[in-house]
């Protein structure tokens, strides 16, 4: 099966639809939303974590990867999700976080016992590294009373497996062919690339470590032998690698399909660019050149080195697409059926974070209470305690950059919780009056994507089409040019809040139309947030 016409819909199964009145989201309210999927039109659901878990990381913190969390249902529940999915032609797709495991899963807790076997299912030194977590603070904590330390990149419950152990990569291969057998044809594969780690680990404080353990050459020899060993044997397979601080020519690698290693890979390039020095607890407007710039090596080098991007604007690290790529308090609307063009008739599979087809936006907390996820209260701490920021500018980060502003409930409609539940949910919702599925059917968004996940499967020229940059020199417009047989298709999309002018090149000047977010097309001129799709004459 090609993947390359495929959409992918990623649920926040914590924050989707809850039918329990618990206030957390379940598998029986992702059932319930199947026919809206449908109607959606999209092919796959990417579900985080639903296994049991002490929810430090929400989920990514896995105590048992064969099991369902009770706080999301049943094993039964899930069954029936896949069936009924697949009664809509809808697959699913799970997070597999094979890069560490709670603190709380047995194979920990009988390694802290003394068991040797486990003991060397972990990353354990008596020198530590000088490497620091990607949650803030040391990478290291202490085994036990053993006198040693284990590694954690991530928060200090969640352990880095070793992988260069044989009975490791078993037990995951193990995990991946059971949810097979669950009729799971979808992987997405957490932090897949930082499993290679040196086995001699050496300071590199200058760099937190990341050259230690990131895109490391053994990684693909790994993915390949899990390839080859569970979905490399399903042709209805897709599989996505999360990519932390990669390259193009590793993810040209993980990706060719010839390699047999993963279907595509996620980058998050295209999301710094809004970072000030490189930090993400900073608060600068985003640089477009930059932005640009980065669309076009990444989509014109994967074209040429046969390579395959997933690509998207937001998930559950982001803060919401709309807040920091377009002037959201007056083109909310413009400006989210042009992010969406932007990338859905790019070249590569576009995915869909819940709530993006209608363009919901961050909630803007009023509070620091109000933000629960662990990576915001770590920086917050450190902001303040270490960094000497202020708590106003300290919060006034969080409030622009926390991953809770994307994992607010989804907004079905203007009742209380957004219909999400009739408990207190979780997370508070956002601004659910004016924002939510209801409202939208109406309205211009949800339709719109709807619209280019249907061109994706009817026009060969945007799933299978290369990838051409076109008019670099424009100050505000983002184009490109898809190429397949004797068929080329301009894309232009404007990121200015103005009207802003455009130089067609002479071959569309009057080809047909096929995609445009406003009524009316002015040769010459993009109107804010317009964009276009034109094809040659
Ligand atoms: O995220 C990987 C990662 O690097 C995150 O730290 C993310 O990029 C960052 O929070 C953005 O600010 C994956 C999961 O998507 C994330 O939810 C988990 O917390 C993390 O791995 C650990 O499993």
């Amino acid at each position: 099966m090609t993947f390359k016409d495929k959409v992918i819909y990623q649920i926040y199964p914590k924050s989707y639809l809850d039918t329990t009145g618990s206030g957390v989201g379940d598998l029986q309210g992702i059932i319930q939303k199947l026919d809206y999927l449908q109607d959606l039109g999209v092919d796959m659901l990417w579900l985080n974590p639903i296994y049991p878990s002490p929810q430090y990381d929400n989920g990514y913190d896995i105590a048992d990867y064969v099991a369902i969390n009770p706080d999301f249902g049943t094993m039964d529940d899930f069954e029936e999700l896949v069936a009924e999915a697949k009664k809509r032609n809808i697959d699913i797709m799970l997070d597999m976080v094979l890069n560490h495991v709670s603190t709380h899963h047995e194979w920990f807790q009988k390694a802290l016992a003394g068991d040797k076997y486990y003991q060397d299912f972990f990353i354990l030194r008596d020198e530590p590294t000088d490497w620091v977590s990607k949650f803030g603070g040391n990478a290291w904590a202490p085994f036990g009373d053993t006198g040693k330390y284990y590694l954690h990149l991530f928060d200090i419950t969640q352990a880095d497996l070793n992988w260069r152990n044989p009975n490791v990569r078993k037990e995951l291969y193990d995990v991946v062919n059971f949810w097979r057998a669950k009729g799971v044809h979808g992987f997405r594969f957490d932090v897949i690339n930082l499993i290679g780690k040196d086995q001699a680990l050496k300071n590199n404080s200058n760099n937190d470590g990341k050259p230690e353990y990131t895109d490391k050459p053994i990684t693909h020899e790994y993915l390949r032998d899990l390839n080859l060993t569970t979905f490399g044997q399903d042709p209805e397979s897709i599989t996505v690698g999360e990519m932390s601080s990669t390259t193009i020519e590793n993810c040209i690698l993980y990706t060719r399909p010839d390699r047999h290693e993963l279907s595509m890979a996620f980058n998050f390039h295209h999301l710094k660019v809004d970072y000030e020095n490189g930090q993400k607890w900073t608060t600068k407007s985003f640089d477009f050149e930059e932005l640009k710039n980065l669309f076009h090596t990444w989509g014109e080098e994967m074209s040429e080195g046969d390579g395959w991007n997933a690509l998207f604007w937001n998930n559950h690290d982001q803060p919401r697409a709309l807040n920091r790529f377009v002037d959201v308090k007056n083109f909310r609307v413009k400006g989210a059926t042009m992010l969406a063009a932007a990338i859905h008739l790019s070249r590569g599979t576009p995915y869909i974070y819940m709530g993006e087809e209608i363009g919901m936006v961050d909630p803007d907390f009023d509070s620091m209470e109000d933000y629960v996820d662990v990576e915001s209260i770590n920086a917050y701490r450190i902001m303040t305690e270490e960094d000497g920021k202020s708590a106003t500018d300290a919060f006034k980060t969080i409030q622009a950059k926390s991953r809770d502003n994307s994992r607010t409930p989804m907004q079905w409609d203007e009742t209380a919780n957004a219909g999400f539940s009739t408990g207190t949910p979780w997370l508070a919702t956002g601004n659910h009056f004016d924002i939510n599925v209801e409202a939208d059917k109406e309205g211009e968004i949800l339709n719109f994507y709807k619209d280019l996940i249907k061109l994706r499967k009817d026009k060969p020229i945007i799933s299978e089409g290369t990838y051409k940059a076109a008019l670099k020199d424009s100050p505000n417009v983002y184009a490109f040019i898809r190429e397949y047989g004797d068929k080329k298709l301009f894309v232009a999309n404007s990121f200015a809040n103005e009207e802003v002018e455009i130089e067609l090149p002479e071959e569309f000047v009057g080809g047909e139309i096929l995609t445009n977010n406003y009524d009316e097309y002015e040769a010459g001129k993009l109107a804010p947030y317009q964009s276009i799709a034109i094809f040659s004459k």
